[in-house]
């Protein structure tokens, strides 16, 4: 699949539309999702154009890869999240209902979680 430069994640990082975002550098920005399904939800994505972690692990370079999963560790961290712990989902393609082709980590905590999420 094609990336699409007009995803509203690729808006975001573009500042085209607001985003309540929580951590940004260069491989990576964070914001709170829009519909949070836990007491903390937030999104990780790649400042780089892959679609799913299939392309990105498949496709970027070993420096924005370790810059991105370093970042998803430190927003963890920052959040608060470490000592209790977290929960970490990234939808891939069509079967897993992936919303918006524009990779990224959904970052789940701040209560025990149950089950994972469907
Ligand atoms: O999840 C896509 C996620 O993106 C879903 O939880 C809603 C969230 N979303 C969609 N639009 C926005 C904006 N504008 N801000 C913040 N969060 C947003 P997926 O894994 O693709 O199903």
């Amino acid at each position: 699949m094609a990336y699409d430069p007009g995803n509203i994640f690729a808006r975001i990082l573009r500042k085209e539309i607001p985003a309540r975002t929580v951590y940004e550098d260069d491989f990576a920005l964070a914001f709170h999702d829009i519909a949070p399904q836990a007491p903390i939800h937030v999104l990780v994505i790649p400042k780089g154009p892959y679609v799913s972690i299939a392309d990105f692990g498949a496709t970027a370079s070993p420096v924005e890869i370790a810059g991105f999963w370093r970042a998803v560790s430190k927003i963890a961290e920052e959040q608060g999240l470490t000592r209790e712990g977290f929960r970490l989902i990234s939808n891939s393609g069509p079967n897993s209902g992936q919303e918006v082709p524009h990779f990224h980590v959904h970052l789940f905590g701040g209560a025990a979680l149950g089950p994972l999420l469907t």
